[in-house]
């Protein structure tokens, strides 16, 4: 497992997507409980917390425009499970989510890890459905990893508990 960036040695699981995809509602909701306003992110890294007592979840915004960087390796080398949200809603950034997910899926460090593809924002009613997404991320070429995809809805906390055990489950599994 070794030590990561934070100096800690727990198992992280990372939680990727674009901008807007709803990382900060999400980690909002798993934090409280509650949702409060948010805002933009700034830089990469939008914080660290405990999952549970053995699990912590770093997360990050993988804009388009934003490279790979450097110091990702460090967090990316202790990663147990990759969760990558996208805006069911935004079938207009689909694409460039899928290139953002390919791209960090192609890291050595996460070679072999287990992928969760939450749809968010589920609760709109012009959202994507989960086989038209799976289809845009290309999600049956993965087929080197365990991968799953569920629907969710971090403002309303639908879905979510059931997502992050799927999870444990899947770092469980492989
Ligand atoms: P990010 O951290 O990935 O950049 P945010 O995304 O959590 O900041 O969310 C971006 C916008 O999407 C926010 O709206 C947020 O309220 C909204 N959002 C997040 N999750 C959901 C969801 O499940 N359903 C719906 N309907 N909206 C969601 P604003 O208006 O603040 O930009």
């Amino acid at each position: 497992m070794g030590q990561n960036a934070s100096g800690s040695s727990v198992p992280q699981v990372i939680l990727m997507g674009l901008d807007s995809a709803g990382k900060s509602t999400l980690l909002t909701r798993l934090l409280t409980g509650e949702v409060m306003d948010t805002s933009p992110t700034i830089g990469f890294n939008v914080g660290m917390f405990e999952l549970d007592k053995k699990t912590s979840l770093t997360v990050w915004d993988v804009g388009g425009q934003k490279n790979m960087r450097p110091n990702w390796r460090y967090y990316l080398e202790g990663c147990k499970a990759l969760v990558f949200v996208v805006d069911s809603s935004d079938s207009a950034r689909m694409p460039e989510a899928q290139r953002a997910l390919r791209k960090v899926l192609s890291d050595e460090n996460l070679q072999g890890v287990p992928l969760m593809v939450l749809a968010n924002k589920k609760d709109l009613s012009d959202s994507m459905t989960i086989r038209e997404i799976s289809r845009v991320l290309d999600l049956n070429s993965y087929s080197d990893r365990l991968w799953e995809i569920q629907a969710c809805s971090a403002l309303r906390g639908l879905g979510l508990q059931q997502a992050f055990l799927s999870v444990s489950k899947l770092i469980k599994k492989s």
